[in-house]
């Protein structure tokens, strides 16, 4: 019978990892934006290092999750850091909140791409408290910044990439709002997700404001059930709609994960699910995947959508996640905290396809039609936001990094000149060329999982092995083929 099999080797890749990055106190992270050298910066707090009370923190690690530098910024009070992104100058924004600028309740901070600080101002809107440590930060696309938070209310205002405000809005409900996550659009305007006790029904329900770029409000919604919901995040997803993420407690006497699909153009409800363990259950971060999905972060908890509603995977990861995106590359990254060293920051990286092996396990919710009722609300007035330049304490922290899962590690240094050990492509199998006398051979399926070990005698090894990708390491050397 004629062999159809052909292979390559190629090269690609990064490594899966769950690291932890901490010292003796508390860090606790909340969040994590990729970066144009495709790592990560992690923002958080911590109460190990800094100038009082907790500072923000900021870690910067490469693509494999290697420390790279860290800084902490802050005043004698408490100072949060939520939100980090990479800017246009490949510095960096840091939001959060703060109490060592008395009256003035949101930090800004500007660095460079090396996390010297640049500029630092503190915004309040008077008398209210206007963001509290829930308030969120996300990249405009003319350089600028979008930022949202309240007590008691939803504020959003629109910061120039000085960190000027350029506009900023309440959503002005009588009763207490809170607000989720925001997000620029690829139209150009803004969604804020949060939750309402001003309108809907029961104890809360999720908000939805659409704004056009100049901050006017095109739609506002509210959904949910006779109980509480209580969103926390959105994203935009490949069609062009979007989903908001939290929990409700409408399907259950505890929370369920709840997600609604909501188009983009008028508010209105496409589908819903919601996701019950039978435990308290609350999603908190989603993000439009780069194969057209999405996927979920609850806590201990990852999942992955089709833009129809189905569940494709669900997984308990091992930390507490708080925070999602995406590598540049396209894998699912967590941030939350884990505990090595007290409590620390916490990182894991793992493919769109969920598998981890012995890092990631299976996890099965019951799925509800999570579909709830959904009315139409009108918000939306000026206010005007003060701030103030301040100078933040900056200190350098020494962490140590932990692996909570040992790594997995695809990537590939195509040495070829000099490389002792090649991978070359034959009939029905792959071929390794060795020049070391005898030298321990292990391939891997792409979830990591050990599919074939043995060693490599001096000259070709010939391996037969069916269609597939593997991953292989034999020393020093190692790659990615693929059996065709
Ligand atoms: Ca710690
Ligand atoms: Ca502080
Ligand atoms: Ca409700
Ligand atoms: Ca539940």
């Amino acid at each position: 019978m004629l062999s159809l099999f052909v292979s390559t080797c190629v090269m690609t890749g990064s490594p899966l990892f769950a690291r932890a990055y901490g010292w003796s106190g508390s860090e606790h992270a909340h969040s994590v934006a990729p970066t144009n050298d495709g790592g990560f910066a992690i923002i958080g707090r911590t109460n190990s290092y800094g100038a009082g009370y907790d500072d923000f923190l900021l870690v910067k690690v490469s693509s494999a999750g290697v420390l790279e530098w860290t800084r902490t910024y802050g005043g004698t009070g408490h100072d949060y850091g939520m939100q980090v992104f990479q800017t246009q100058d490949m510095g960096y924004v840091m939001a959060g909140y703060t109490g060592s600028y008395i009256g003035y309740y949101t930090l800004l901070i500007k660095t460079s791409s090396s996390g010297t600080l640049q500029w630092a101002k503190a915004y309040n809107i008077y008398p209210a408290w206007w963001v509290t440590w829930e308030g969120y930060l996300y990249p405009a696309s003319d350089g600028g910044f979008v930022l949202t938070g309240g007590n008691g209310e939803i504020i959003v205002a629109k910061l120039s990439s000085g960190g000027a405000i350029q506009w900023a809005k309440r959503i002005n409900g009588p009763n207490d709002d809170s607000p989720g996550h925001i997000i620029e659009t690829s139209d150009g305007g803004f969604v804020v997700v949060g939750y309402t006790t001003s309108w809907g029904s029961g104890p809360s329900d999720f908000i939805v404001v659409k704004m056009a770029p100049d901050g006017s409000v095109q739609w506002a919604r509210v959904y949910g059930g006779p109980s509480y919901e209580r969103a926390l995040s959105v994203a935009e997803v490949a069609d062009g709609n979007m989903v908001v993420v939290g929990y409700t407690g409408t399907f259950n006497p505890n929370d369920d994960i709840l997600v609604l699909k909501v188009s983009m153009s008028d508010g209105s409800l496409i589908w819903g699910r919601a996701f019950d363990a039978g435990s308290n259950e609350q999603a908190c971060d989603v993000v439009a995947t780069a194969d057209n999905c999405v996927a979920i972060l609850c806590y201990r908890y990852l999942l992955k959508m089709d833009l129809s509603g189905n569940l494709l995977w669900s997984r308990r990861i091992p930390i507490s996640g708080y925070g999602l995106t995406n590598s540049t590359d396209g894998d699912l990254v967590v941030a939350g905290y884990a505990s090595p060293n007290n409590i620390d920051f916490g990182l894991l990286r793992v493919g769109l396809d969920g598998n981890y092996s012995g890092c990631l396990s299976n996890w099965s919710p019951t799925v509800m039609d999570g579909a709830v009722a959904s009315s139409p609300i009108t918000v939306g007035e000026d206010i005007t936001v003060s701030s103030i330049d301040v100078t933040p304490e900056v200190y350098t922290p020494n962490l140590v990094t932990t692996n909570i899962c040992t790594p997995v590690d695809v990537s590939e240094e195509e040495r070829w000149f000099g490389r002792e050990v090649v991978c070359f492509p034959v009939s029905g199998g792959l071929a390794f060329n060795s020049q070391i006398p005898e030298i321990t051979l292990s391939l891997y399926s792409p979830d990591g999982r050990l599919v074939y070990s043995g060693h490599l005698r001096k000259g070709e090894n010939r391996i037969s092995l069916g269609q597939g990708v593997y991953l292989w390491r034999a020393g020093d050397y190692k790659g990615k083929a693929v059996v065709r």
